[in-house]
């Protein structure tokens, strides 16, 4: 099927023109809207995309042994990428999920906690609790500046405050990657990964913002979502604006050749379509797709802080048996009242944490993640 694209400000006599140059079987793939102007002159502007060969079926039957052998091609490269996905789903989905052992000890932790500490590390323990940090794993966090109190024999805080105490805890149990600094030159590339809605492409956008505002980088931006006509809409306009260059690709192929013309760019930044960390198939596509690359990446996987910690961990996991996940990106902070998966994911998972996103503004909304920024959010600075 070959697509032409037609456009101007009048929808009726753009569809018109459509018609009379490729004929009545044309159809309407979709269309895009875009206002043009300054306020109150705005006009709209259409740019529909037209199906040129409509009747593909009638194509096949009456059309020439060219045609046949296109079909013919595309069938061939069809079946070799189902193969390449079944391939890598088969490789994947059977890896065992790396949970460590003190995640499920199934103990009343609340009878173990009290047992063991007194004073204000059982307050401080009960606070991060109530931040919706897991027990386990606040226990750890706070062991790390306590001692021994010789008159209740149970461990106590030796910190002046709790913010010191915090500090040196998750300075300790907790990694962090620290902000991104692509080197100009080095070609860095970044992977956005994760479920679908936990915010990749607005968090994309605010990073390339960064890239390009504050560092001054040359950055490019390629997108695997080719699933909704929405996203490539969204992935223009958002590079519209920063003007930096946008490229939509759909397998390893593209991947390929978007990569090697991107020789001068500092940072490429791959935003990639979200899906159930349940569908493996759908994860083994965007593996295939990103094989095409020929360049080391780095992949940032999202996910929301509102998640249940336990979910939370699924994706991390099933995410990990697929893609060589480098760091955790938290989003929509603004959105819960218990931020406790700030310490719960990276504790558990062993993974490094980035960034957290704090609501929907491209490019204030973001922090980089480190044991002050989550001290200050924990004690509710
Ligand atoms: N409140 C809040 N909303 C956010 C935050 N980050 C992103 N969003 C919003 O979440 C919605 C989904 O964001 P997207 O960036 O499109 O999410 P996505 O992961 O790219 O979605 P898919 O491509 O459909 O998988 C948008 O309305 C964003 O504005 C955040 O930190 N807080
Ligand atoms: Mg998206």
């Amino acid at each position: 099927m070959d697509v032409k694209v037609y456009e101007g400000e009048d929808f009726e006599s753009v569809v018109e023109k459509a018609k009379k140059e490729l004929g009545e079987n044309a159809y309407i793939l979709y269309y895009e809207v875009e206002k043009r102007g300054i306020p109150p002159f705005r006009k709209k502007y259409f740019r529909v995309f037209f199906s040129v060969n409509g009747d593909d079926n009638q194509k096949l039957e009456g059309g020439s042994s060219q045609d046949i052998q296109k079909v013919e091609r595309e069938i061939e490269e069809l079946k070799q990428l189902v193969s390449e996905i079944k391939d890598v789903v088969s490789n994947t989905s059977n890896v065992p999920l790396p949970v460590p052992d003190h995640i499920d000890s199934g103990v009343s932790l609340d009878k173990e906690i009290l047992t063991e500490f007194a004073g204000d590390a059982v307050e401080l323990i009960q606070h991060l609790v109530k931040k919706g940090v897991k027990p386990e794993v606040a226990v750890e966090i706070v062991k790390e500046s306590c001692g021994l109190d010789i008159e209740t024999e149970k461990l106590d805080l030796n910190a002046s405050s709790f913010k010191e105490a915090l500090l040196k805890g998750i300075s300790a149990k907790i990694k962090f990657t620290g902000d991104f600094k692509p080197r100009r030159g080095e070609k860095t590339v970044y992977v956005f990964v994760g479920p679908t809605g936990v915010g990749k492409t607005t968090n994309l956008f605010k990073l390339a913002s960064k890239f390009v505002i504050e560092e001054d980088l040359n950055v490019g931006i390629i997108t695997t979502d080719t699933f909704k006509v929405a996203a490539v809409q969204q992935v223009r306009e958002y590079a519209h604006v920063l003007n930096v260059p946008y490229f939509v690709v759909s397998d390893s192929k593209k991947m390929r050749e978007v990569a090697e013309k991107l020789e001068d760019l500092d940072v490429i930044l791959i935003d990639t379509v979200g899906r159930s960390h349940y569908d493996y198939w759908r994860l083994g596509e965007i593996k295939v797709t990103l094989s095409g690359l020929n360049v080391p990446f780095n992949v940032l996987l999202l996910l929301s802080c509102n998640y249940e910690t336990s979910e939370a961990i699924e994706v991390i996991n099933r995410y990990r048996s697929f893609f060589p996940v480098n760091s955790l990106f938290l989003t929509k902070l603004d959105e819960t009242s218990k931020p406790g998966n700030l310490l719960n994911l990276p504790f558990i998972s062993s993974l490094p944490l980035s960034y957290v996103s704090t609501g929907q503004r491209v490019p204030e909304d973001l922090k980089v993640l480190s044991p002050e920024t989550i001290t200050d959010i924990l004690l509710g600075k």
